[in-house]
């Protein structure tokens, strides 16, 4: 028999509050989510909300599946969590929907809780995903980056933590079985996607070496000499601001994960994003159709 996830941390109790996504431990966590094999986690509220309702079709409508009591046309699941009012968080078969806002720091609150959640709840073999957009590196916009290693602004590869004072360093790999398996579903879809690195900062817009924020002090040679070594020595092919955290505490609490974004932007050649509505949607949409793809085959 599988092992039930297990959190090392040995100040949990059987009573545990799991404030902003408003469930507790009296909440009948193993009854309701014990069954969870996957957790997919994404920046908006909406596109989670949309996944969620794609996956229900996907997976045939599963039967342990939290529903509304008020269905509308693309609106059948529950929002466990909409009384917290900071995520959202749906229930589809064996998987777990859930937003996780901008940057490391919403995430990492939201993760906590995830993987509170899973171990509450006594699952077994369970694999995380983050879908999102990203800002490409030398690749034609709409590209799907598949994150092999997670760098952070320093061009370092790990998750930097504060805990106590002190700073503390968590490797921020991905796991490179599931990136293959994603990589084949694009291939199959015909959808354009590569194995890269990622880097995963704490802004977007400097830090980013982007010269349109409210703020630019640096030279556009500056800039590219950046974006260049970036590209060239560390082979980043996109920007997001999660992928280190997302990594990082998956590989702490030895999970496996995979990280798969849609490049809006090719930033070797400029900062702002110029596709249409119509053209972002669908670009948005091919992490969706992957990681869907990769559940049903693998559920
Ligand atoms: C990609 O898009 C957001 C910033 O616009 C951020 O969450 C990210 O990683």
């Amino acid at each position: 028999m599988a092992e039930k996830f297990c959190l090392s941390n040995p100040n949990l109790t059987d009573e545990d509050h799991l404030y902003h996504i408003a469930l507790s431990t009296s909440d009948n966590l193993p009854q309701r989510f014990g069954d969870v094999k996957y957790v997919c986690m994404g920046g908006k509220e909406r596109r989670m909300q949309k996944f969620a309702e794609l996956l229900y079709d996907t997976l045939g409508k599963p039967k342990n599946s939290e529903l509304t009591e008020q269905p509308t046309p693309g609106h059948r699941l529950k929002n466990i969590s909409q009384s917290g009012g900071r995520y959202c968080f749906y229930k589809v078969g064996p998987v777990a929907i859930v937003n996780h806002g901008i940057g490391n720091p919403s995430l990492s609150v939201v993760l906590n809780e995830m993987l509170k959640l899973i171990h509450h709840a006594g699952c077994t073999d369970v694999s995380f995903f983050r879908i999102g957009t990203s800002g490409g590196l030398g690749m034609k916009p709409g590209t799907v980056i598949i994150t092999k290693q997670a760098y952070n602004g320093l061009l370092e590869n790990c998750y930097r933590q504060v805990i106590c004072g002190k700073e503390i360093r968590y490797p921020a790999d991905t796991n490179p079985q599931l990136a293959e398996d994603l990589l084949k579903c694009a291939k199959d879809f015909k959808i354009e996607a590569i194995a890269g690195n990622t880097m995963g900062t704490n802004d977007f817009f400097e830090e980013q070496a982007r010269l349109d924020g409210a703020f630019c002090e640096f030279s556009r040679q500056e800039k590219s000499d950046f974006l260049k070594r970036a590209h060239d020595e560390f082979g980043i092919r996109n920007f997001e601001m999660e992928s280190c955290c997302f990594s990082g505490l998956c590989a702490r609490a030895n999970l496996k994960c995979a990280i798969v974004c849609t490049t809006v932007v090719n930033r070797l050649e400029r900062d702002d994003v110029t596709a249409d509505k119509s053209l972002l949607e669908e670009w948005e949409f091919y992490p969706q159709q992957l990681v869907a793809e990769y559940i049903k085959r693998s559920c």
